[in-house]
């Protein structure tokens, strides 16, 4: 080939190769306008969670996940605060920054938010409350909430134990209670602990012997129980009050440990709280007595709320969801397999 062609040739080659390269990059221009015109017309969430510390509580981010997607026309922003005030603080103001449409909080505890909500309202941003309350003086700080009654729950576990001790008879004998408690300050420890203190006033029988947080965590709640059990005189102890099921399965653990029965057959009675799948399981079994249901399904109820909100109809300030509660004798495979958490 003379030296003329081969000139000819790279040159035609390299025309070529500048000729796919620019359509290839307008085609690439071209998807990136297009996927941030579909951005814009989204509308953005801020999701703040307190953590991942039970079963219920991954339910409960699954749940909200599963309906701000893009095909209902949401862009979700979510937030784990590993378990701390500061760092769901500090998440719900990177959201302002951010200039979300939304907030929605689910707060560790009921208290301290005044501040930092104060700054989504004068920002324009409106926020829902989820799961738990918060203690704001200020009630406008926030739109709705959308969760579980926590004092209903509590109730539904006490007249439970009323009514065992009253078939049999029991009224007048001790009823030695053990306690264990949820995140101290959050809405879903005090509706359940106000509820069991009311029922010790109520019924001079009935004794907490012991009381003391699990932090709603398996690892807690078999650490705190162990360390109960060493202190109380085991054949004195009647129930345990478990405010979770994850610290349920702690605390079973340390009374199995410790070679005490437990459950329908067993010398210590279990209640427990949230009816997650593994714990219905065990309840269908005899091994807890009572599973007080907690709803972590409310994302379809966040959703028709900011659905409302966006179409500027009426919004409830309060959502709750429906719960309901299971007894050994009540649970069928079927309720059990269709459990979604
Ligand atoms: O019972 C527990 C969770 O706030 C209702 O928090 C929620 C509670 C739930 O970690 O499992």
């Amino acid at each position: 080939m003379s030296k003329l062609k081969v000139y000819i040739t790279k040159i035609i080659c390299l025309c070529m190769s500048l000729f796919l390269f620019c359509g290839c990059a307008r085609a690439v221009i071209k998807e990136q306008i297009q996927e941030s015109e579909v951005e814009e017309k989204l509308t953005v969430i801020g999701f703040s969670q307190p953590g991942a510390e039970s079963d219920w509580r991954v339910a409960h981010t699954n749940s909200v996940i599963d309906v701000f997607t893009e095909e209902n026309g949401y862009k979700l922003l979510y937030k784990d605060g590993q378990s701390r005030q500061e760092n769901q603080i500090r998440d719900l103001r990177t959201f302002i920054q951010q200039q979300v449409d939304y907030i929605i909080l689910s707060p560790i505890v009921e208290t301290g938010w005044d501040s930092v909500l104060e700054e989504a309202k004068a920002a324009g941003i409106p926020v829902i409350i989820s799961d738990r309350l918060v203690d704001v003086e200020d009630k406008s700080l926030y739109i709705a909430y959308v969760g579980s009654n926590f004092a209903e729950e509590g109730t539904i576990a006490v007249n439970f134990l009323k009514n065992y001790l009253a078939q049999r008879g029991l009224n007048e004998e001790p009823f030695n209670i053990i306690h264990i408690q949820g995140t101290i300050g959050s809405s879903a420890q005090r509706g359940r602990t106000e509820a069991l203190e009311q029922a010790c006033e109520e019924n001079k029988n009935w004794n907490i012997i012991a009381q003391e947080s699990g932090e709603f965590t398996k690892a807690k709640g078999y650490e705190v129980m162990k360390g109960i059990l060493k202190e109380v005189d085991r054949n004195s102890v009647n129930v345990v009050y478990c405010e979770n099921d994850n610290m349920t399965y702690g605390v079973i653990d340390a009374l199995y440990e410790r070679g005490i029965s437990y459950g329908t057959k067993g010398r210590v009675m279990v209640v427990s709280f949230d009816a997650t799948k593994g714990a219905l399981e065990l309840c269908r079994d005899g091994k807890i007595n009572i599973e007080v249901e907690c709803n972590p399904n409310q994302g379809p109820l966040l959703l028709e709320t900011i659905e409302a909100l966006q179409t500027n109809s009426q919004v409830p300030t309060n959502k709750y969801v429906s719960e309901s509660y299971f007894l050994p004798e009540t649970l069928s495979d079927n309720i059990i397999n269709n459990r979604t958490y």
